[in-house]
């Protein structure tokens, strides 16, 4: 057995072509990383080299001390993760203090993991605690509709929310919690994983102003779905934005309560606010 067999391996290469092919990954744009379970991780136990020094994740992550993650590499482009997976990715383990991690495998022509590894653990580690260890991947995308909203719509969650709920009734079925904003931040650092892993305390998704969108899911399949069904509504509301500044119609803050009692979902009072002009 190769590690590349391993069907996590396989749902993690398939999931960065799959964004590669909805333009959301120019270049070495986005990044994505997995919490691996621990029978995926006994599975490729035989396969990894743990020998090789420790170093800083630039973050403390206590609460996942000892968990092994598959990650991309900075500075490697989407496009080839499938092409070449031992190259473009690896797994990594954390120590016993949260502090630092060993690459085990892959990166096999040197490099590092993602330049956002403290967004990304300290997501993760938020992200085990409150949802009782099911969240396993984050993943980060520079998704072009979401990215262009943040020139135009105020930067606030509620607005963000709101909006793109709107766009598409089953939205607020799939992201009831809503969506955080983060103003313009430089990316890569300590200060910007700080900030998102507040926001992921609340919420599935993060908008990060001018760059790009981070999210968090059980799977491949909800985290990438739940990345598209945003950007695809982002996309809805730019061209509706594009025809015309106003709504004629739209799904009102009643509509929005008639589809939280139908789907059992709750949505936050402070999502449904009146929007007077609108709803006439
Ligand atoms: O280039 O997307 O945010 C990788 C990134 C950094
Ligand atoms: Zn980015």
């Amino acid at each position: 057995m190769n590690v590349t067999d391993a069907k996590f391996v396989q749902g993690f290469v398939r999931m960065c072509s799959d964004g590669w092919e909805q333009g959301w990954h120019e270049r070495n744009g986005g990044n994505l990383t997995y919490r691996m379970k621990p029978e995926e991780a006994q599975e490729v136990m035989p396969l990894l080299d743990r020998t090789r020094p420790w170093q800083p994740i630039g973050a403390d992550v206590p609460g996942l001390a000892g968990e092994f993650f598959m990650v991309t590499g900075s500075g490697k482009f989407f496009r080839n993760a499938v092409l070449d997976p031992a190259d473009t990715t690896a797994i990594i383990e954390i120590d016993d203090s949260g502090k630092n991690y060993r690459i085990c495998w892959g990166l096999v022509n040197g490099g590092r993991p993602t330049s956002e590894l403290p967004s990304h653990l300290m997501n993760h580690e938020v992200k085990k605690e409150i949802s009782g260890g099911r969240h396993r991947v984050i993943y980060h995308a520079h998704t072009p509709n979401t990215i262009a909203l943040t020139f135009v719509l105020p930067l606030k969650d509620e607005v963000f929310t709101r909006e793109i709920w709107e766009m598409m009734t089953e939205c607020p079925v799939i992201f009831p919690d809503g969506i955080g904003v983060v103003d313009w931040m430089v990316p890569g650092g300590r200060e910007i994983a700080v900030v998102t892993s507040e926001l992921m305390k609340k919420y599935d998704v993060a908008v990060w102003a001018h760059h790009g969108m981070f999210c968090s899911g059980e799977d491949f399949d909800t985290t990438f779905g739940l990345m598209h069904t945003v950007e695809k509504s982002a996309q809805i509301l730019l061209k509706v934005l594009s025809v015309s500044p106003v709504k004629r119609q739209t799904i009102t803050a009643r509509n929005f309560r008639d589809l939280a009692e139908a789907f059992h979902v709750t949505l936050p009072e402070r999502f449904l606010y009146e929007k007077q002009a609108e709803e006439e």
